[in-house]
């Protein structure tokens, strides 16, 4: 019984988990649970994720959810001394831990915010974008990528001079805010922060997990 993942390739929470997988060249199966139809609100998917969301993880009996849980979980199972998340040195272990958790608290919210505004909303709700609600994310979003700037004019990496899951977990919806809104210069603009994006998208992993990022309006 191998790696299943239910979720869809298009959705972000998805994809991130589809890019360590990548990344640790890991065989598995992507089972498709279909939001249009509510299936992730009905048995047997609100049984792997109560919260009612995509993505899960079945590994033999193991049944996970929480996209950042899964993505450490398979590096710790699957990937022991890679530097995805350097636990052997618990420094810098505890410095990608710090990025992980700034992507989480400060970068997840506003990117998320924007292309809600400017791709979900339109295409699976049929609503209009808010450009006001739209711009003023994109303005707290800029923030956060001020520090960035500040952090990658020091090192190539966030947590240091290695390539990390802290990298990785921004890939999806740093994807679609440079494919699918209008402030994609919110990256492209720092160049930094630009040299970083185009380092990590140009890994190979990356190209294969972005692959599935086809949403467009
Ligand atoms: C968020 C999952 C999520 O928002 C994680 O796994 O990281 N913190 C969780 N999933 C969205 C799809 S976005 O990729 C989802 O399932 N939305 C449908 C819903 O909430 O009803």
């Amino acid at each position: 019984m191998g790696i299943k993942v239910y979720g869809s390739p298009v959705s972000t929470c998805t994809a991130r988990v589809l890019a360590v997988i990548e990344e640790l060249g890991l065989e598995y199966e992507l089972v498709p649970v279909d939001l249009s139809t509510g299936e992730h609100k009905r048995p047997p998917h609100i049984e792997r994720n109560p919260f009612g969301q995509i993505p899960a993880l079945e590994d033999g009996d193991l049944v996970l959810f929480e996209s950042r849980v899964i993505t450490r979980y398979l590096v710790r199972k699957y990937g022991k001394g890679s530097d995805l998340l350097k636990e052997d040195t618990p420094v810098e272990a505890a410095t990608v831990d710090q990025w992980i958790e700034v992507e989480t608290q400060h970068f997840n919210g506003p990117v998320s915010a924007v292309v809600f505004q400017h791709l979900f909303l339109p295409l699976f709700f049929g609503g209009t974008t808010d450009e006001k609600a739209a711009a003023a994310e994109a303005e707290k979003l800029g923030k956060v990528l001020d520090v960035y700037e500040v952090k990658l004019s020091k090192t190539k990496y966030l947590a240091g001079d290695f390539y990390s899951l802290a990298d990785l977990h921004h890939l999806s919806y740093g994807h679609y805010l440079i494919a699918a809104t209008p402030h994609g210069s919110l990256i492209h603009s720092r160049p930094h922060v630009k040299a970083w994006w185009d380092r990590i998208t140009s890994r190979p992993a990356s190209k294969k997990a972005a692959a599935g990022l086809v949403l467009s309006i």
